[in-house]
């Protein structure tokens, strides 16, 4: 199969690195056009890739690990070309956006993983195992059969990888561990470990009845008290790491915040309830990274 990765951080990366090792043949799309090649160095080997840009010209896989707010972008640019037949879009990104259900291409599939990695200049770190879970993005064809190329080669490049005809639970489940860890982060300034000294139960509990409560409102049942466990259990997994958003932050980039407290806070609005201790969150790490 003919692979097309789209963003080179650093799970995109891990997953070209990977899909390489067990034979597959990836390019990747570069940000900038004026690549030619594009090497990526993990467990002290030097992966070549050649690049490729849209639109796309044979049946190829793109898997695209991009951050939420390059997402609309992405699908306006490739629903410029119809993807040649026997292609699909594999995508993953933190949080949600608020009109994806209309803007999902019909063959795309989401991607959830709880795999660690982190990029440094060309080199990536596979830092975590995890699992991951593939499912269709659109709800209407939950039922449908897993599409079984796909899910073995990516099931042997990354393991383990689950099918999950109900992939929007997973996503809840993520997004809430996002919206209990990384904007304390950012306002405590500190590794995900040292939340733990913060004594923030009573916060995130808040944070999470208010998640729980869109998310049934959507169909998705979850339960407060198991995600400030899950938070908790990942912090402790993750100790010494520094969130995505914290290293946002850091690094002058834009954060996911819009589309992790900002999108329980905004779409909370529009069911008719508010959410403040998302809302709180969410304009606190909007201050905090206006540069
Ligand atoms: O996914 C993460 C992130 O940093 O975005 C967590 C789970 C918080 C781990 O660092």
């Amino acid at each position: 199969m003919h692979w097309a990765v789209i963003g080179t951080g650093a799970i995109g990366s891990l997953m070209a690195v990977n899909l390489r090792r067990i034979g597959e043949h990836v390019s990747i799309k570069p940000r900038h056009a004026n690549h030619s090649s594009i090497s990526i160095i993990h467990n002290a080997h030097s992966y070549e890739f050649s690049t490729t840009t849209l639109p796309l010209t044979q049946p190829t896989q793109i898997f695209a690990a991009v951050k939420a707010y390059q997402v609309e972008a992405l699908l306006q640019e490739l629903s410029q070309a119809p993807l040649p037949e026997g292609s699909s879009l594999i995508i993953s990104y933190n949080g949600m956006l608020d009109n994806e259900s209309m803007i999902m291409p019909e063959r795309a599939l989401h991607w959830v993983t709880t795999h660690g990695a982190y990029r440094h200049e060309n080199e990536v770190v596979h830092a975590g195992m995890g699992e991951s879970w593939l499912g269709w993005a659109q709800v209407e064809r939950a039922s449908s059969s897993r599409p079984a190329e796909v899910f073995s080669a990516l099931n042997n490049a990354l393991p383990l990888l689950n099918w999950s005809p109900a992939i929007n639970q997973r996503r809840w489940q993520k997004l809430a561990v996002n919206c209990l860890i990384n904007a304390f982060t950012v306002i405590h300034n500190c590794r995900n470990g040292e939340l733990l000294q913060h004594h923030l139960h009573h916060d995130q509990l808040v944070v999470a009845e208010e998640i729980c409560w869109l998310a049934q409102h959507r169909g998705v049942q979850l339960v407060p008290e198991k995600l400030v466990q899950q938070a908790h259990q990942v912090v402790k997994n993750t100790a010494n790491n520094f969130s995505s958003m914290l290293m946002d932050v850091r690094q002058r980039r834009q954060t996911e915040i819009d589309y992790l407290n900002g999108f329980v806070a905004r779409q909370s609005a529009v069911a008719g309830r508010a959410a403040p201790a998302n809302e709180k969150l969410w304009r606190q790490v909007q201050a905090i990274s206006a540069f």
